[in-house]
């Protein structure tokens, strides 16, 4: 049986009498207007992928923040619409932000506060009052809709991430016979840095609601507790990773999570990736002898800057590579309102501009650089056509990027992973060739010995690593939560 199968059939199983409810900001699926007609898309994310089939089948409801007036226009008055669109297995809620409530929540206080605090990137958090009180209300408007959506019976929410933080504590002050799960998609910092939050206590109260609380990785659960353990008088039930607190109990647990391997694999053979294999090639002039690639959004915890830095010292380093070499990136712009934000932004552009000057002819360009979002196939295709790929990451939670690569690598010439030492994937894929991106020197001779590493050794390393992901994919993130969940309720999920 696929992990997809089986978690499918534990919610069918095990999770038959229980309403289930996901709760995140970010939407499984969003309507636009085409013209006067309405259109849909899945947003791309590892998060949607593995929860759509529970909610499919669980018969369930999510609860995301809508965005267009398309996505207003097809909902009903408590703002539900039924999806998958084309075949309806589900609701959807849609809970409405004002404009200053979006400004507050999301790009105030979950974009520059608590995503600086959590990632080591020395990016400083900024603190205001008035975001704190917008990431309050607008918590409590998510778990209002949530707890209508739970009804009066046994109930399961499953909430998501750094911008929901005080979900499950409201929840479970509501209705205390509710099963909750969080999931923390990033970092956790030591207490030292979130030590110098004004707001610690309520944060740390808001999760410590949860049934269980799953990072990706040990590390992480070990920073919560011991932040916990610094700033509350909480009881921290060592040997179990569980908090107790006012009476309740709470299990911290590691989650790795992953991607959807077989779903790449299969597409990789699509006719919309091979259209897009093609038309790059074309963009390029023909395939580069020796091809570079990156896939993020723009984003300051990315290691962007350093990575063309190391660039920068491969080609000045190693001339035999000139006109030979190409680096294709790919940034889809986010947060864009955001100072940070739009000044990375000029700071890249500015070198990929340095660089082409200082190295390119009339003929080669050393950067191409895309920043834009661009398709789903457009991604697969990149990354299957890399010889290396490169994921400099200064801080991450996991790293999807670098998983996708390895699934795309199916051939008989496969590429090399070049990983982060700081993100949670650096744990699993220890074939990758590690790197600390702040060494531009050992970031530029990793790209050497990543193209020049011998055909058997890169095959060697790239089955084990494609054996590690397909076994631990993003199914089997699911059911791990669900079955530990299940645990922690004595089977009463
Ligand atoms: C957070 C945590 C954690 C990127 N550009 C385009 C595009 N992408 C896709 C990638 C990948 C996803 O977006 C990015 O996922 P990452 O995991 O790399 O990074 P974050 O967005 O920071 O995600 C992270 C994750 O949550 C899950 O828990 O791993 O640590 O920071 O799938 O392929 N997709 C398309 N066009 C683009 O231009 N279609």
């Amino acid at each position: 049986m696929s992990h997809r199968e089986a978690l499918q059939d534990f919610v069918r199983t095990k999770v038959k009498a229980t309403r289930v409810v996901v709760v995140s900001n970010r939407q499984p699926y969003m309507h636009t207007y085409e013209g006067d007609r309405i259109i849909w898309r899945r947003p791309a994310g590892g998060v949607v992928v593995a929860l759509d089939p529970v909610l499919r089948v669980a018969k369930g409801c999510w609860v995301a923040a809508g965005q267009t007036e398309a996505d207003r226009n097809v909902t009903d008055e408590d703002g539900r619409v039924r999806v998958p669109p084309e075949d309806p297995q589900y609701s959807l809620r849609r809970v409405w932000l004002a404009k200053e409530q979006e400004e507050g929540y999301y790009n105030g206080f979950s974009n520059e506060v608590l995503w600086p605090l959590c990632h080591t990137a020395f990016t400083r958090p900024i603190f205001r009052a008035a975001d704190w009180q917008h990431y309050q209300g607008v918590n409590r408007l998510f778990a209002d809709a949530a707890l209508k959506e739970a009804g009066p019976g046994r109930a399961l929410i499953w909430t998501q991430d750094y911008h929901l933080a005080l979900c499950p504590q409201l929840l479970k002050a509501a209705r205390p016979d509710l099963s909750v799960a969080h999931f923390w998609h990033i970092p956790w910092p030591n207490p030292e840095v979130f030590r110098i939050c004004p707001w610690r206590r309520e944060l740390l109260e808001g999760l410590l609601g949860s049934d269980l609380l799953g990072f990706h990785i040990r590390y992480h659960c070990d920073n919560f507790l011991a932040t916990v353990a610094n700033e509350l008088e909480a009881k921290i039930i060592t040997d179990q990773s569980a908090v107790q607190y006012r009476g309740r109990t709470t299990l911290v647990r590691p989650f790795p999570i992953s991607i959807d391997y077989h779903r790449i694999v299969q597409d990789l053979d699509s006719p919309e990736v091979v259209e897009e294999t093609r038309r790059i090639e074309r963009l390029l002039g023909g395939r580069p002898e020796f091809l570079a690639v990156g896939v993020d959004r723009i984003d300051y915890t990315k290691g962007i800057v350093e990575r063309l830095q190391a660039i920068d010292r491969f080609l000045e380093r190693y001339p035999r590579y000139l006109g030979r070499f190409v680096y294709l990136g790919v940034g889809a712009p986010s947060r864009i309102h955001l100072p940070a934000y739009r000044q990375l932004r000029g700071e890249i552009a500015q070198q990929v501009e340095e660089i082409n000057w200082k190295y390119g002819t009339e003929t080669w360009q050393p950067v191409v650089l895309f920043d834009q979002q661009v398709s789903y196939p457009r991604v697969l295709a990149y990354l299957a056509m890399a010889d290396v790929c490169l994921v400099t990451a200064l801080h991450d939670g996991m790293n999807l990027v670098a998983k996708e690569f390895i699934a795309t690598q199916q051939g008989e010439e496969p590429g090399v992973l070049i990983l982060s030492r700081f993100t949670g994937a650096n744990r699993e894929l220890t074939e990758a060739l590690p790197i600390n991106p702040y060494d531009i020197e050992g970031s530029a001779e990793a790209i050497r010995q990543g193209l020049e590493m011998p055909r058997e050794e890169r095959v060697r390393r790239c089955r084990w690593l494609q054996e590690q992901i397909r076994d631990h994919d993003i199914y089997r993130w699911a059911l791990e939560m669900l079955t530990e969940l299940r645990r922690v309720r004595r089977g009463r999920l």
